[in-house]
């Protein structure tokens, strides 16, 4: 996987028909598969789109298939790094899977998934992190997310760890001078200043680590699953929650019978939100089944809307529910608020500080404050609307870990240790940090990284 001295080439733009698709190949003899492909002038003048045609050369003849906008990026101020030919065809999915079987019968092969990112991190044009903002970026469904994958892609992380790997080579290159000379007492470097030295970049690691709690909520988002006993309206919250009319709606108690899942952008928040079937005990085989499925979903949810009717008296169905999912992060939302009251919210059986809404799905009331309380529940008191820097699991780890490590050194100087070992847990924070920009990522760990684009990518 990591020895790219061949040249590849994909279909870059999404399946399916469009006004423009693109077509990308990269690698040593990319000029040399563009110009077997390409009509008119050649070689292409580089970064200059050249409108030209595609053709398919049998026998000594050329046949022109499409007209084409084709630009050359030779390496290595590409993409990849290495010479580049995008060729901008219409978006006809025949067509662009025609282009890319001339280009491998031209000497090219077939891209794997995320190959055209490994290169350029192969080739120095990114670090790990920065393609990993690729794919997140890609893969982005609120704008938030695109936001903070975006800021990580421009180097808000990569700047961080680069000014941070700085610190520590130069740290561990004064305190190793100061230990090839030892029988002279020569110390390049006081041990107060060792520990202030230490401290700052500990406490850089711990900036760099604020709200990374909410930045992995907004990378990953969250799934938010909707409760309560039938018919108090579940599917019309869920519905007005999305403002479409996804779930099944009717008079009729049990109509929603299976899970329906639906993505809700809450102020960036990528939800995944489940209206269920309604709590209570039933006969019915497919009612209790959906039943079964609703209490499931429950387990694997980040919060619950817990749902009640403020129409009609409350029910035992009612307090089962909240008794049921009152250690969990919720919002009780009391439904129907434009009939008039059969109870008051005060005479709830919830805690003083937890979240109740007052609502109603058919015109609309409350929608706003029930957005927020569960946008407050999900978050905590961390706002996301200021980007966090760090979204993704695997840096958190690593930042943690280079903490750790750090910690461990600074203890180490003010015991009195050993330059050596005050070395050691240095060298233990340089590792972490170098894993995370990929100067020593384990195969498996890249394997695992890449797997995850698309092809094209
Ligand atoms: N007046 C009024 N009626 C509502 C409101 N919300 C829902 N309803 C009505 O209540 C009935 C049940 O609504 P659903 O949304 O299907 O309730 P549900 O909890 O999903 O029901 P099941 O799927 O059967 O468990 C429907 O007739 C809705 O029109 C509301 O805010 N005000
Ligand atoms: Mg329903």
């Amino acid at each position: 996987m990591f020895a790219p001295d061949d040249t590849i080439v994909a279909v870059a733009t999404p399946p399916g028909r469009g006004g423009l698709g693109m077509v990308r190949i990269s690698g040593s003899q990319a000029a040399a598969v563009a110009d077997a492909l390409l009509d008119g002038p050649r070689p292409l003048q580089p970064r200059r789109a050249t409108v030209t045609r595609l053709v398919v050369r049998e026998g000594g003849a050329a046949t022109a298939i499409d007209r084409v906008v084709a630009t050359s990026f030779p390496g290595p101020g590409s993409y990849t790094g290495e010479d580049v030919v995008e060729i901008c065809a219409h978006g006809s999915p025949v067509l662009l899977e025609q282009i890319v079987a001339l280009a491998c019968r031209s000497g090219a092969r077939l891209a794997n998934p995320g190959e055209f990112t490994l290169r350029a991190f192969l080739h120095g044009r990114v670090d790990l992190v920065q393609a990993e903002a690729v794919a997140d970026l890609v893969d982005a469904v609120t704008p938030l997310q695109a936001r903070v994958a975006f800021d990580q892609l421009e180097g808000t992380i990569t700047d961080r760890i680069a000014d941070l790997d700085r610190r520590l080579l130069d740290l561990t290159a004064r305190l190793e001078a100061s230990l090839d000379f030892p029988e002279e007492g020569y110390h390049f470097i006081e041990t107060s200043e060792v520990a202030r030295a230490i401290g700052e970049m500990g406490e850089r690691v711990r900036a760099m680590l604020d709200g990374a709690a909410a930045g992995r909520l907004i990378r990953e988002g969250c799934r938010v699953v909707v409760l309560g006993r039938p018919n108090v309206g579940k599917s019309s919250v869920f519905n007005r929650l999305l403002g479409s009319s996804r779930a099944i709606v009717t008079p009729v108690a049990g109509t929603t019978r299976d899970l329906v899942t639906e993505t809700l952008d809450l102020g960036g928040l990528a939800v995944g939100l489940v209206d269920s079937a309604g709590l209570r005990a039933t006969d019915d085989p497919v009612e209790a089944e959906g039943v079964s499925r609703a209490r499931r979903a429950v387990g694997s949810a980040a919060a619950g809307l817990v749902v009640l009717d403020r129409s009609v008296p409350l029910a035992g169905d009612d307090r089962d529910v909240l008794r049921e999912t009152a250690s969990s992060p919720r919002v009780v939302v009391v439904n129907k608020i434009d009939r008039p009251p059969a109870w008051s919210p005060g005479a709830l059986p919830v805690g003083e500080s937890e979240s109740v809404v007052e609502v109603s799905a058919l015109t609309g009331e409350g929608f706003g404050r029930l957005r927020e309380e569960l946008g407050r529940v999900l978050t905590g008191d961390t706002a996301t609307r200021e980007t966090p820097m760090v979204a993704n699991i695997r840096h958190i780890e690593l930042l943690d870990r280079a903490g750790a490590a750090l910690g461990a050194a600074a203890s180490a100087v003010e015991q009195g240790a050993a330059e050596e070992f005050v070395l050691e847990d240095l060298q233990r924070a340089r590792r972490a940090l170098e894993e995370l920009t990929g100067k020593r990522t384990p195969d498996d760990v890249l394997d695992h990284i890449f797997e995850r684009f698309c092809i094209g990518k």
